[in-house]
């Protein structure tokens, strides 16, 4: 078997239904990723995240790197048995994204980027051949090529260079593969400049990776920018290959596009956001900590099948958050991700019916009228 298969099964509009097969198995598409930076999807147990229907999560190099290292993860079995058994698969990034956003002192040459680690200060470095060493190391199913990723404001002159030098880099990248690496994806860069979105997107393509990512959005553009640039690009990406739009996972932006035809996602949002009592609902966002919560006997969601709403009230919840229990988190995070995955789900179901664009418009409509 290829290292990665992906099938398109059903499509509406743009909208692809897919399988994705790694090899660790299937993953129907549209997908969303759990983040599991390191190495643990934020108070949750492996048998938990699966029981929410994830199949993939995403791990994130650039910490694992610093902690615990990647060699002794591999001496521990690699990241699946590290976790404890996480018998879905998982997705790697590179590190490039984290660098750019946590680490200090960076120094970008034609080699790679050097940094200092925002734990210890250590100075480490990461080249692309080093970022796929890592991701092999971790036991990777799905890596993602080095890259740098510019600020949202970056003239052109700044995105150009850095597109072109990424792809030199993905070409480093899918060199640097050993047989026992999963399958490698490239990242389409290019900033908000859609002219070198479509460079950066031949070359990336040139390499006939089994999947790519369009990277560099979601970093602070208007909502309207991303989609524009989305629009632009997707058409230019081989139809028989999974398209990942890193860093992306609001409710409304999953509906918007996957409309444009991406097939894969991963955020934070979800579990960050559960984290500070704010929940994901059909109709909008619902903070807990909210006083007006305070003797609600209701669940979250009335037709939620999550443990949270299944068990509990708004009323206990808000008092959870209020005196900061641990449990507050593990209920909260269960929720959103659990609203997430069906949320997937009901948008996978969607294509099928061929309904697409009647779906999104009910829900994006009831999303934003926010009546709780
Ligand atoms: N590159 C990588 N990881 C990422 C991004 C990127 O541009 C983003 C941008 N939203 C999130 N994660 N390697
Ligand atoms: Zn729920």
């Amino acid at each position: 078997m290829a290292k990665l298969d992906f099938d398109i099964l059903a499509q509406s509009g743009r909208a692809r239904r897919g399988r994705l097969t790694t090899r660790k198995g299937v993953v129907e598409t549209p997908t969303f990723m759990p983040v599991g930076t390191v190495g643990s999807v934020k108070s949750l147990t492996p048998g938990e995240v699966s029981d929410l229907g994830a199949g993939i999560i995403l791990g994130n190099t650039y910490h694992l790197l610093l902690r615990p290292g990647v060699d002794l993860v591999a001496e521990m079995g690699g990241l699946h048995r590290f976790m404890g058994g996480w018998t879905g698969s998982i997705l790697t990034d590179s590190g490039g994204f984290q660098v750019f956003s946590l680490a200090s002192r960076r120094v970008v040459t034609e080699e790679g980027v050097s940094f200092r680690s925002h734990l210890d200060g250590a100075l480490m470095e990461l080249t692309p051949e080093k970022a796929m060493d890592a991701q092999t190391l971790l036991g990777s199913d799905i890596l993602m090529a080095l890259d740098e990723c510019p600020p949202p404001d970056a003239d052109r002159e700044y995105a150009e260079k850095a597109l072109l030098r990424d792809a030199r880099w993905a070409k480093r990248a899918k060199s640097a593969l050993r047989p026992e690496s999963g399958a490698l994806f490239g990242i389409v860069q290019g900033g908000m400049y859609k002219d070198l979105r479509a460079q950066s997107a031949e070359l990336i393509c040139e390499l006939d990776l089994p999947g790519h990512s369009l990277g560099g959005l979601s970093v602070g553009e208007p909502k309207e920018t991303m989609l524009e640039v989305i629009d632009a690009t997707q058409p230019l990406m081989p139809r028989k290959k999974p398209l990942y739009l890193m860093g992306v996972g609001a409710p409304e932006d999953l509906i918007n596009c996957v409309g444009l035809g991406v097939d894969m996602f991963d955020c934070v949002l979800p579990t960050r956001m559960a984290r500070t009592g704010t929940m994901l609902t059909k109709d909008g966002r619902l903070n807990l900590r909210n006083a007006r919560f305070a003797r609600d006997s209701r669940p979250i969601e009335e037709d939620c099948g999550c443990p949270a709403c299944r068990n509990y009230s708004r009323a206990y919840l808000r008092h959870l958050f209020a005196a900061r229990e641990l449990l507050a988190y593990r209920l909260g995070t269960l929720h959103n991700l659990y609203f997430t995955l069906n949320l997937m789900a009901r948008i996978r179901q969607a294509i099928e019916n061929d309904n697409y664009a009647a779906f999104a418009r009910e829900a994006l409509d009831r999303l934003s009228r926010g009546e709780h």
